[in-house]
């Protein structure tokens, strides 16, 4: 019988790139009531609020206040579904998104 070698079986796996999260970011404005954009950080980002409450006063305080990172099409939506919650009731609430460095 033949002397059997066994050679070490190796795999190269591709590297894949993990994809960028994106900032969902809260703009401060001087119409939209606080109650208000503390209704809306808990419906649309599920903050609860004790969370919701620091993000809002954050943003109040300081101008912008990061809510949360997502995958680009997640932060998208929820920036519009949470930008467009506040146009529906009139006020100039806004959330926009960037990605993370
Ligand atoms: N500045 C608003 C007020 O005094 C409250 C507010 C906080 C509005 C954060 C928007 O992103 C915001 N009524």
């Amino acid at each position: 019988m033949p002397a059997t070698i066994n050679l070490p079986r190796t795999k190269v796996l591709p590297k894949t790139e993990r994809p960028k999260l994106h900032k969902v970011i809260l703009v401060n404005d001087d119409f939209t009531p606080r109650d208000f954009v503390v209704t809306v950080l808990k419906a649309e980002f599920s903050l609860n609020a004790d969370q919701a409450y620091r993000v809002m006063i954050t943003a109040h305080r300081r101008g912008v206040c990061v809510v949360a990172v997502f995958p680009k099409d997640v932060a998208e939506t929820k920036a519009t579904r949470a930008t467009d919650a506040g146009r529906a009731k009139g006020y100039p609430l806004m959330f926009t998104t960037e990605p993370e460095e």
